[in-house]
């Protein structure tokens, strides 16, 4: 049987990011995945990242493109009641910025990472099943080609996303999960041109949410908020652009540049935690422990701390015959999560329309942010946690 000392489950940012920490340290894994290559890069999702995800990926050798290619944000604005409301977040957090990278980047450069360092990742692993974490010898199996493959582990890093099969595979006595599911879901757009502005803008309106972000200074990324039971068919251009143009202020509509989107696609939002992380010598890690509402901008940059956390554990087990680290991860990995959880929620419930909302909760949501703009500390409190809270 094929032994190394960590089984990763996953090639995501988690997985891969996981990987290439491990391997610089001369810990061997093996990344299994069950998708192809294309599809995990195909996926759009995450535009932005803290200050200590750069560093994560500035210390492991693979900011490279990013400080070349990425867009350091010193602020941030928010649109209601027909103004926009700039919030002085490196001003404000002690000069934290955040930078804007799409994921799909941070996967593409850490994918190239893997490759050029000749860890093994296996994709399109069919029936990737976890064994005997709770034991002493940890295994996974998978099928390649119709050949059924078994791998010894010390450890199994479950980076498989919320519809993974590692939380799946814990018991459901030793798990608790906590989760809120929003009554819509989030339309994002992709179009090849300029953003309406340099910074991000996050609109609330009586139609709803949007909001405006970006790739790049050509690239442009649209959010609306939409009812969970809509289509990307029920969305063409047209009714986009009128649609968001109506939920921002009147100089943002007016200066925003339309044309063709060439990626189309719904997101539900939820918020969920998964507690322990640990399950003998099984990890959960990433968005196979939580899942937060985009909004705060937080799913990337959890799963990233995530695995510093995890790493640091790993390396001080095989380094120092330690189990402090690994020990301590699930509590400290969820003390962070569920900051970034509340901020997520508290930004959600604040900037969206619920289609159960009285007329108290919407005077309540304009009392909340009238509030916010005109408070040094409520922004400070804002600033803070969107630029990402200590790691
Ligand atoms: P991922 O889900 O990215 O990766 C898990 C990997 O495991 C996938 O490649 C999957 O194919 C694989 N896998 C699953 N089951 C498996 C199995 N049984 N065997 C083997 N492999 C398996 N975050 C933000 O910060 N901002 C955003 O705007 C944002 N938008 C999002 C939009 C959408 C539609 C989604 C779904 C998420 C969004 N996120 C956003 C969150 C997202 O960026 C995640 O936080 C990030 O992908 C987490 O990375 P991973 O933990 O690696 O999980
Ligand atoms: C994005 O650029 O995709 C993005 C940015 C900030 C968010 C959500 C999405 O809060």
């Amino acid at each position: 049987m094929k032994r190394v000392q960590v089984v990763i489950i996953g090639s995501g940012p988690s997985g891969l990011m996981l990987g290439h920490i491990l391997h610089r340290a001369g810990i061997d894994t093996i990344i299994l995945e069950n998708r192809s290559q294309d599809y995990v890069l195909a996926r759009v999702r995450a535009g932005l990242l803290e200050q200590g995800t750069v560093d994560l990926l500035r210390d492991n050798g693979l900011a490279g493109r990013l400080d070349r290619e990425g867009l350091v944000h010193r602020g941030m604005a928010l649109a209601f009641d027909g103004e926009r409301h700039r919030i002085d977040l490196a001003g404000l957090s002690g000069g934290k910025v955040v930078t804007i990278y799409g994921q799909t980047e941070v996967t593409r450069d850490l994918m190239d990472a893997r490759a050029a360092s000749g860890a093994p990742t296996v994709y399109e692993a069919e029936a990737v099943t976890p064994h005997g974490f709770d034991g002493e010898a940890p295994r996974v199996t998978y099928v390649k080609d119709g050949a059924t493959h078994e791998i010894a582990c010390d450890f199994i890093a479950g980076c498989d996303g919320y519809h993974g099969v590692s939380r799946a595979s814990v018991p459901a006595g030793a798990i608790s999960t906590y989760e809120r599911v929003y009554p819509f879901g989030w339309l994002g757009i992709l179009a090849e041109v300029p953003p309406v502005d340099h910074e991000l803008i996050y609109a609330n309106s009586a139609r709803g949410f949007a909001l405006c972000t970006m790739r790049s200074s050509t690239r442009s990324r649209y959010y609306v908020q939409c009812p969970l039971d809509d289509r990307v068919e029920d969305w063409p251009d047209d009714r986009f652009w009128d649609e968001i143009r109506r939920r921002v202020d009147a100089p943002t509509a007016e200066a925003m540049v339309t044309g063709p989107s060439f990626e189309k696609s719904i997101a539900p939002l939820r918020s969920f935690v998964a507690e322990p992380l640990r399950f003998g010598r099984m990890f959960l890690v990433g968005d196979a422990a939580h899942i937060v509402p985009p909004t705060g901008a937080k799913g990337l940059n959890l799963a990233m701390s995530d695995v510093r956390y995890l790493a640091e554990g790993l390396l001080e087990h095989y380094g120092e015959r330690s189990a402090a680290g690994l020990d301590a991860y699930s509590g400290r990995a969820l003390d962070r999560i569920w900051k970034a959880v509340r901020f997520s929620w508290w930004m959600t419930t604040m900037l969206h329309r619920f289609p159960d909302q009285t007329a108290f909760d919407q005077r309540i949501q304009e009392a909340d942010l009238a509030y916010l703009v005109s408070s040094e500390a409520a922004m400070t409190s804002l600033a803070e946690n969107y630029v990402g809270l200590p790691v």
